[in-house]
C-alpha cells in the first residue's frame, strides 16, 4: 500500500531488503563493526559477498543513530546505507537514537542526489525495539522529514511478515492523518 506524505511517496510492503531492484539505496540494520551479522545484516553481507566488508572495515565503528553509506557489490541497488540503531533497554534515549538513524540515512540519500529508498524496521530484531513504538518514531520522522527532500521521491518500508506490514502500515496511516 502506498502513501502521498509531502509530495512524497512512501510504500509499505511485504519482502525482502535485498530483493528491491527499483531502489536506487537500500537501508542495513548494521552492527557496530559493519560487518556480517543475523537478520538484515546477514541478508545483505551474504549477497554482497566478502567486497562489501572490504568497503565497511574502514568506516568502522559506527555509533547508535549513526549511518554511513558505501556502493552495493552484487546487488540490484547503487548504494547501501549501513544505520547502527539502538540496542533497547541499553542505548538511550531510544527513540531518538532511532529517530537518528532515519534523519541521518535520508541525509546521505539527499547528498547523493538519490531517488528512492528503502528502509527495513531498523532495530526491532536482534536489538529488541517494540515493533510498534518503532514504527511509530519511523513513521514521525519520515514525516518530519518529508516536505524537505529535494532528490528522494519515494521511500519504501521492506517488512519481513505480512504482520509487521499491517502493523506498520496502520501506525503510518495514524501518524500521517494526526
Ligand atoms: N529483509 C527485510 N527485513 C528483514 C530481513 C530481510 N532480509 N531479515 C530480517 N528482517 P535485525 P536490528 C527484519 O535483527 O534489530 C544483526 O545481527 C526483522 O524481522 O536485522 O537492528 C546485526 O549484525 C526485524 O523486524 O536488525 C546487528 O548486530 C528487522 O528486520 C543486529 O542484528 C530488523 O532486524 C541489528 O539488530
Amino acid at each position: 500500500m502506498g502513501f502521498q506524505a509531502n509530495g512524497i511517496e512512501v510504500e509499505v510492503v511485504q519482502g525482502d531488503i535485498t530483493d528491491q531492484s527499483d531502489m536506487d539505496a537500500i537501508v542495513n540494520a548494521a552492527n557496530a563493526e559493519l560487518r556480517m551479522g543475523g537478520g538484515v545484516a546477514g541478508a545483505i553481507h551474504r549477497a554482497a559477498g566478502s567486497e562489501l566488508e572490504e568497503e565497511t572495515r574502514p568506516l568502522a565503528p559506527i555509533n547508535p543513530g549513526e549511518a554511513v553509506m558505501t556502493s552495493a557489490p552484487n546487488l540490484p541497488n547503487r548504494y547501501i546505507i549501513h544505520c547502527l540503531g539502538p540496542v533497547f533497554g541499553v542505548d538511550e534515549p531510544a527513540s531518538t537514537l532511532l529517530a537518528s538513524c532515519y534523519q541521518r540515512a535520508l541525509e546521505l540519500a539527499e547528498d547523493a542526489g538519490l531517488e528512492s529508498v528503502a528502509f527495513p524496521a531498523i532495530s526491532t530484531g536482534a536489538f529488541g525495539f517494540p515493533m510498534e513504538q518503532a514504527a511509530e518514531v519511523a513513521s514521525r520522522t519520515i514525516l518530519a522529514r518529508s516536505g524537505s527532500l529535494q532528490s528522494v521521491r519515494r521511500l519504501r518500508w521492506v517488512l519481513f511478515s505480512e504482520e509487521d506490514r499491517i502493523l506498520h502500515e496502520e501506525v503510518f496511516e495514524s501518524v500521517l492523518n494526526a
